[in-house]
């Protein structure tokens, strides 16, 4: 477990073992982002790259412009041979249920900007002042002297603008935008991303949406401001369980509220009884320790834990936290 700097990760770049990368389940956008970014820049080095997301969990649709189809679901058989590289994972535990996998590998490089990360790999580069994932891997393609071309930059620039919220959060640095300026040289289009991300949401998702802010209420004086989502809500507005990607975001945007929660069941029956995304307005609120609260983890302003509570239970915690 050691701290690594970029000019070591740097340095294991241009040659080296066949690499397996991963990222979190449930991806977002710097998830799958990070992993394509890296797994096409890496590969066009001429290195071997097999490229997983653990979990059946459909990809988010409005991802489907990236070559999604390059990201297997299952582990190569020789994964005992591959370096294993975790992309935007605060935790082992976010790769995927069975930490175990990281066993196998020759050895585990932990790459992520979440300031709580647990350093669970061998070599462990996590950079909280990075905006995004993706910005930690352009440094680090850069340093390595690896050329990006246009689709690498397209798949890290979706990574920047979905993590700085469309380059109006907090962690939106002149960095950010000189490095937006970057990829957009080396051949991202925002137009093309912007449209393809934010300007194809199914109809269901719409939905989604609509049920839960029916559903959401105002606690602890109107600073938290808390919904749900159950495997009906999603049957009955058509969705698929990515469909509640961002609405947890919405809550945010009202007036007074410091503190929003999206508690929902996920659609394995197997797993945890619900999973809950959280997100913080005010710089006061760490919403990352009250995932923490609960075994979870995350940013400052996003966070999130999954829990076998019942839905009241897990509002009386939320309301406790706030207090
Ligand atoms: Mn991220």
């Amino acid at each position: 477990m050691t701290d690594a700097s970029y000019e070591e990760i740097a340095r294991l770049l241009p040659a080296g073992p066949p690499l397996c990368l991963t990222t979190h389940e449930s991806p977002d956008g710097d998830a799958i982002g990070s992993l394509l970014g890296a797994g096409l820049a890496f590969e066009a080095a001429g290195r071997d790259v097999w490229l997983y997301l653990a979990g059946t969990t459909p990809m988010p649709n409005e991802y489907g412009f990236l070559p999604v189809d390059r990201i297997q679901r299952e582990l190569p058989s020789d994964l005992e041979q591959r370096e294993f590289w975790a992309f935007d994972c605060g935790s082992a535990r976010r790769i995927g249920p069975d930490e175990s996998v990281l066993e196998r590998p020759l050895r585990v490089i932990n790459v992520d900007h979440h300031h709580d990360n647990t350093r669970f790999g061998e070599l462990n580069l996590v950079d909280p002042d990075a905006a995004c994932t993706a910005q930690i891997i352009e440094r680090l393609l850069r340093e390595a002297g690896i050329a990006i071309g246009s689709d690498v930059a397209e798949a890290l620039y979706v990574g920047l603008v979905t993590d700085t919220g469309r380059f109006q959060y907090a962690n939106t640095t002149p960095e950010a935008f000189r490095l937006a300026a970057r990829l957009v040289d080396a051949g991202a289009d925002p137009a093309r991303v912007f449209a393809a991300i934010w300007e194809t949401v199914p109809f269901a998702k719409q939905r989604l949406l609509g049920i839960a802010l029916e559903h959401a209420r105002l606690e602890a004086s109107g600073r938290l401001l808390v919904t749900w989502l159950t495997r009906d809500d999603y049957r009955s507005a058509g969705a698929d369980e990515p469909f509640s990607e961002g609405v947890v975001d919405h809550l945010r945007a009202v007036e007074g509220v410091s503190v929003a929660a999206l508690v929902r069941e996920p659609r394995e029956v197997d797993g945890p009884r619900h999973k809950v995304s959280l997100r913080a307005r005010d710089a006061g609120v760490d919403v990352s320790k009250i995932a923490r609260g609960r075994g979870g983890g995350g940013h400052v302003g996003a966070a999130g834990f999954t829990s076998n509570e019942t839905l009241q239970e897990i509002l009386a915690f939320l309301r406790a936290s706030m207090a």
